[in-house]
């Protein structure tokens, strides 16, 4: 039987938070992403090994079965599509905020409101429950200039500290929810590995 597991997470704060909560379920990984530049790492566990992935593409890992567990933020898993895998933890690690943010002296609109995001998904269905139509323009980064261009009238983007939208004359102005990390696990996984994902599971919970 293969008993070899397989993590997908992302380097930085992910990877850093997720640290001490393998360490609680006695892994180990042999090497620090950060320092070496090799992808999967191996840890003092033979049988488990961690894969190193862009933070949006865990899921894509995990839900074709690639990696058997994963680290995901609630923000990715909102606009990821998520066959074959399941949510099973709240790791309650690299939380932040996705909320709109605009200027701080909002200019006069002759338009429909146009929002600058990379959290499209999110974005529409915020905008939807609150029966207002927008014009929603997808960036992969940097959404902070967008106002400050004319290119969007407002962003939605994560804030944790706020000094990212400080810096670029925005402010806070509408709450969208909660964001942290998840445990997710590939459904087929989960069922012929249920002892060892389990008992990683039980070992993350009394750790978090
Ligand atoms: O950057 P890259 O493409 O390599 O990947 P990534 O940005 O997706 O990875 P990473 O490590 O930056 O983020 C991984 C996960 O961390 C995200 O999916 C979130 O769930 C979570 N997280 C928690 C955050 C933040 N806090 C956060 N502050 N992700 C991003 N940010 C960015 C935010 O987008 C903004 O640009 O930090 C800036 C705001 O921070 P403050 O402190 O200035 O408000
Ligand atoms: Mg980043």
């Amino acid at each position: 039987m293969n008993d070899q597991l397989t993590i997908a997470l992302s380097k930085g704060r992910i990877y850093k938070d997720t640290l001490p909560l393998l360490e609680a379920a006695g892994i180990e990984p042999l090497e620090d992403p950060s320092k070496c530049r090799k992808l999967i790492i191996q840890t003092n566990q033979p049988n488990v090994r961690l894969l190193i992935v862009r933070a949006t593409d865990a899921p894509t890992y995990v839900s074709h079965g690639a990696a058997d567990l994963g680290v995901a933020g609630k923000d990715v898993l909102m606009e990821a599509p998520t066959d074959n895998l399941y949510e099973l933890l709240d790791l309650e690690i690299a939380k932040c905020r996705l909320m709109v943010a605009g200027p701080k002296i909002a200019k006069p609109q002759g338009h429909q409101l146009k929002i600058a995001t990379k959290y499209i998904k999110s974005a529409r269905a915020y905008y939807a429950s609150k029966g207002q139509q927008v014009d929603l323009i997808k960036l992969y980064g940097s959404m902070e200039i967008a106002p400050l261009i004319d290119l969007a009238d407002k962003i939605v983007d994560l804030v944790d500290t706020g000094n990212t939208l400080k810096a670029n004359g925005l402010v806070p102005e509408e709450h969208i929810a909660h964001i942290s990390s998840r445990l997710i696990v590939n459904e087929h996984a989960y069922k012929t590995k249920f002892k060892q994902i389990n008992d990683i599971v039980e070992k993350f919970k009394s750790a978090i």
